[in-house]
């Protein structure tokens, strides 16, 4: 039974599903038009979200979506690190997630003050499982099928679920080898990354044996366009849609809920905690 992630100096309570605020720190999402991401809108953010009960803020300054331009070094360093380091500055105890590839990026955003590495790319970049070592940091290794900018283009598999669970058991055996301690590792399948519609529902509808392996799993479904294939809505309005895929998760057995509409997602995610352990 899982019952805490150690996150560097701190640790998340596991027992009951937590979740992750989405902090996108791209210029397109915080910004009057200029190249420069507002620090005092992110914060803003921020606060909203941990009000709502988000336990982790996942800090991102580069697209992983489909088609996105790939962001230099220096260029990601400067969205992500002053956001960092102010959200420590104002919130001593919350876990800050540094959603990166780059393993320069990760250590500069653990020296900022963040405890969790989200990485779509599973520590696969030369130096990335140092970092996460040398941290101590919480890790999500997570799936995905080709590399962002195509990864839509023609997703196959044989059996996704198998393929997808085989993948992440190899990355975690490669962390583990390495040194990383497995407590601190968390798995996720990586929804959207490299999926069809028929993949990423045969995913959510077999999540158990994710569950099974015996190590936190973290999910991703907000706002996706996964949901728009079923619900045919756009962006702005998959909220409902993505707080029932939240629940379906929550009830098989996540751990960590990664969302944008934190106060619209957490009631729901209360109630399958409260029924799972009735
Ligand atoms: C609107 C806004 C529509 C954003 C789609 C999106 C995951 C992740 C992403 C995930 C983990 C996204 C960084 C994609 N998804 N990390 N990151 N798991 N661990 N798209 O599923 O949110 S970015």
């Amino acid at each position: 039974m899982i019952k805490t992630l150690p996150c560097g100096d701190k640790s998340l309570d596991l027992q009951i599903p937590q979740i992750m605020g989405i902090l996108n720190v791209t210029p397109d999402s915080f910004s009057d038009g200029g190249l420069f991401v507002s620090v005092d809108a992110a914060l803003q953010q921020s606060r909203n979200m941990i009000a709502a009960g988000a336990t982790i803020i996942d800090v991102g300054g580069e697209s992983t979506r489909p088609n996105a331009a790939t962001v230099p070094t220096q260029q990601e360093l400067n969205r992500v690190i002053p956001i960092i380091e102010a959200l420590r500055k104002e919130f001593p105890d919350i876990i800050i997630s540094i959603d990166s590839s780059k393993p320069d990026v990760m250590l500069h955003a653990m020296v900022a003050g963040a405890n969790f590495i989200n990485d779509v790319n599973a520590l696969q970049a030369e130096g990335a499982m140092a970092v996460a070592r040398e941290h101590n940091a919480a890790v999500c290794l997570m799936h995905m099928q080709g590399r962002p900018r195509t990864m839509q283009q023609a997703p196959h598999y044989q059996d996704v679920v198998s393929e997808v669970l085989v993948f992440l058991q190899h990355r975690v055996s490669q962390c583990t080898e390495y040194g990383i301690n497995q407590d601190n590792i968390v798995i996720d399948p990586g929804f959207g990354f490299g999926k069809t519609l028929p993949q990423n529902l045969l995913l959510v509808k077999h999540l158990e044996r994710f569950v099974d392996l015996g190590l936190p799993l973290l999910v991703g479904f907000s706002r996706k366009s996964m949901i728009d294939r079923v619900i045919d809505k756009p962006v702005d309005e998959r909220v409902y849609a993505s707080v029932a895929l939240a629940t379906i998760a929550c009830f098989k057995g996540a751990n960590i809920i990664r969302v944008h509409d934190v106060s619209e997602t957490i009631d729901a995610v209360k109630l399958c905690h409260a029924v799972r352990d009735a």
